[in-house]
């Protein structure tokens, strides 16, 4: 989609600090990272919302999920980190491309709703 922020960070259109790439997912540091560990994990297809997620979407979903526990374990969260999916207004979503945030790091988070 022409208009969306993260497509144009996969067809290469803007700059992101990527981390991880395959057909199915891309992985990049958030630029406004909300933890020392911030990454983002997207489906490479525009999916606006986990509201809208259908069962064609298994595999790229499945993937960054794999993507998301393995990215967190190597960028040095081995005591856990929190994966988040902002879905939608009430979901104080902002970016309205499916992604998975990964927020982590050597201390624990504060805590959240
Ligand atoms: P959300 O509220 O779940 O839609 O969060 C969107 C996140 O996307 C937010 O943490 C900031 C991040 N973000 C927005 N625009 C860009 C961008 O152009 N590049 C990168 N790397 N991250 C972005």
């Amino acid at each position: 989609m022409s208009g969306c922020i993260f497509c144009r960070i996969v067809a290469g259109e803007i700059p992101a600090r990527k981390i991880f790439e395959d057909e199915h997912v891309l992985a990049f540091h958030d630029i406004q990272p909300q933890a020392p560990v911030h990454i983002l994990v997207i489906p490479k297809v525009h999916i606006p919302s986990m509201a809208e997620l259908v069962a064609e979407h298994e595999a790229a979903m499945g993937r960054a999920m794999v993507v998301a526990g393995r990215l967190a374990r190597e960028q040095g969260c081995a005591d856990g980190f929190r994966a988040i999916v902002n879905t939608g207004r009430v979901g104080l979503q902002e970016v309205y491309h499916l992604h998975v945030h990964v927020l982590g790091g050597p201390d624990p988070l504060p805590p959240m709703l």
